[in-house]
């Protein structure tokens, strides 16, 4: 049993923590924010994540985990605090903020004992972890290497399956020498089934932002495909199905933007540290940045008839059946459409804010009652499920549906009568105007 100290109890911190100390570990969980400190010693849980409530639970139960404010000694340090992006317009390109690494490292130097393991599980910059947390490690006096371990190993586990690919994902194990690396490996090997890989530490760093920087390219492609598709006439989602049939091609889904914390961050990190050799990262990410305004634009179209018109606009959250609003191109959607003075009233199947604290609509009927289109942002099952008989009679003034993410089933809405738009559908948006029934309530 080894003592073990992480440092963030966010979605990674979090499960991370709570694993270990259900493998037999005394974990100290600690966090800087007071308010998350006292909630989870009540037992309450921030992060929407199947199974974490139980898994939480049941750490503490066995009495190996504790929650902190401030770090204390132990065999094993694990840094696992966000890394956002620091934006500034005349900056250009967006710069990694490493502020939460720096001031977590500062916090575990004076503790740092000979013999001890500390890993970097923060997404990091290329060099993160040879050149800004060694120097602020070793400032005591002891050596990476020969008196303590250093690695990096960075998380992999896709939102919603956090909990199942935490064990299942092979992972990456970065040392700055092989020992640090071999025990890096043998601590996650109390929960970890898939393989651990061993390499140094900006190999590992650089392999995680290759990793999310290929889904943001790649996602990419299928939006540009979806605005050819728009050009030619063809619909992108059935063009898409006819390519992946090749035996080496799989296309993703166009839809209106990427977000989270990882797939739109990460590749800056890559543009950062190498700027003149990642035309097409940029590109990519100028791509999918662009894809919240080119939504407001066919809502722009599909309205353009009414006088003030209403949306409701359904799915805040970044990707389907997560609560998670941060980065996410829905929030972009509703403020460019309230720029255009519409009036827009923003749903969500799980999370009940937005990004900037304000409330969002509690209620589906309310916020579909008297709108004019409502435009499906985020593909949740709440939204997949919904019924069209559901959506007219709580009294759409006009019925109209921009689905983003060509989630439901199109010709069923139209046999009740709502007009249906996709992105890169050109054919079914020539072949299927807008219904303009202006200020008349459709009878259901
Ligand atoms: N998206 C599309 N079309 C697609 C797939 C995704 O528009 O075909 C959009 C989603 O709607 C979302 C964004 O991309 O807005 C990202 O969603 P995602 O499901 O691709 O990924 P994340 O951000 O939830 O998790 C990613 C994962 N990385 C990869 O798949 C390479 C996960 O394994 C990482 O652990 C995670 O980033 C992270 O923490 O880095």
């Amino acid at each position: 049993m080894t003592k073990i100290c992480v440092l963030g109890l966010g979605y990674i911190g979090l499960p991370s923590a709570s694993m270990f100390a259900t493998q037999g570990h005394e974990v100290i969980g600690v966090d800087v924010n007071p308010e998350l400190v006292s909630a989870l010693r009540q037992g309450e849980v921030h992060i929407q994540e199947p199974g974490l409530n139980m898994l939480l639970q049941s750490a503490t139960q066995s009495g190996n985990l504790r929650v902190e404010s401030a770090p204390e000694r132990a065999d094993a340090y694990i840094i696992a605090v966000p890394t956002p992006l620091e934006r500034h317009p005349e900056m250009g390109a967006p710069r990694p903020d490493l502020r939460h690494v720096r001031a977590a490292t500062e916090a575990i130097a004076p503790l740092l004992e000979a013999g001890n393991l500390v890993i970097l599980e923060s997404t990091s910059p290329p060099g993160t972890t040879v050149h800004v947390v060694r120097p602020v490690l070793e400032r005591n006096g002891l050596r990476a290497g020969s008196d303590f371990s250093l690695a990096y190993c960075a998380e992999r586990v896709l939102p919603g399956r956090i909990l199942i690919e935490l064990v299942t994902n092979d992972r990456i194990v970065g040392g700055i020498d092989p020992v640090s690396a071999q025990r890096a490996r043998d601590l996650y090997s109390s929960f970890v089934e898939g393989q651990i890989m061993m390499t140094d530490a900006t190999t590992a760093e650089t392999v995680k932002l290759m990793e999310n920087t290929y889904r943001d390219v790649n996602v990419a492609l299928a939006n540009e495909f979806s605005r050819v598709a728009d050009r030619l006439g063809i619909d992108v989602s059935e063009a898409i199905a006819l390519a992946n049939h090749h035996p080496r091609v799989d296309i993703l889904r166009p839809g209106p933007g990427v977000g989270g914390h990882c797939i739109a961050v990460d590749p800056w990190f890559i543009v950062d540290a190498a700027p003149d050799e990642t035309r097409l990262i940029r590109t990519a990410r100028a791509v999918n940045d662009a894809q919240p305004a080119r939504v407001a634009d066919l809502v722009s179209a599909v309205v353009a008839d009414i006088d003030h018109p209403t949306i409701a606009a359904l799915g805040m959250a970044y990707k389907a059946d997560v609560d998670d609003v941060r980065e996410s191109p829905s929030v972009d959607v509703v403020r460019i459409l309230r720029e255009r003075g519409y009036t827009v009233r923003a749903h969500d199947a799980l999370a009940r804010q937005a990004p900037d604290g304000t409330m969002l609509e509690a209620d589906l009927t309310t916020t579909l009652g008297g709108a004019d289109a409502m435009v499906i942002l985020t593909d949740h099952t709440m939204y997949r499920e919904l019924e069209p008989w559901s959506a007219g009679p709580s009294g759409m003034r006009h019925r109209r549906v921009i689905d983003t993410r060509a989630c439901i089933d199109g010709s069923r809405w139209q046999l009740s009568e709502f007009a249906v738009h996709l992105l890169g559908a050109g054919r079914h948006t020539v072949d299927r105007p807008p219904s303009t029934v202006s200020g008349i309530p459709h009878p259901i």
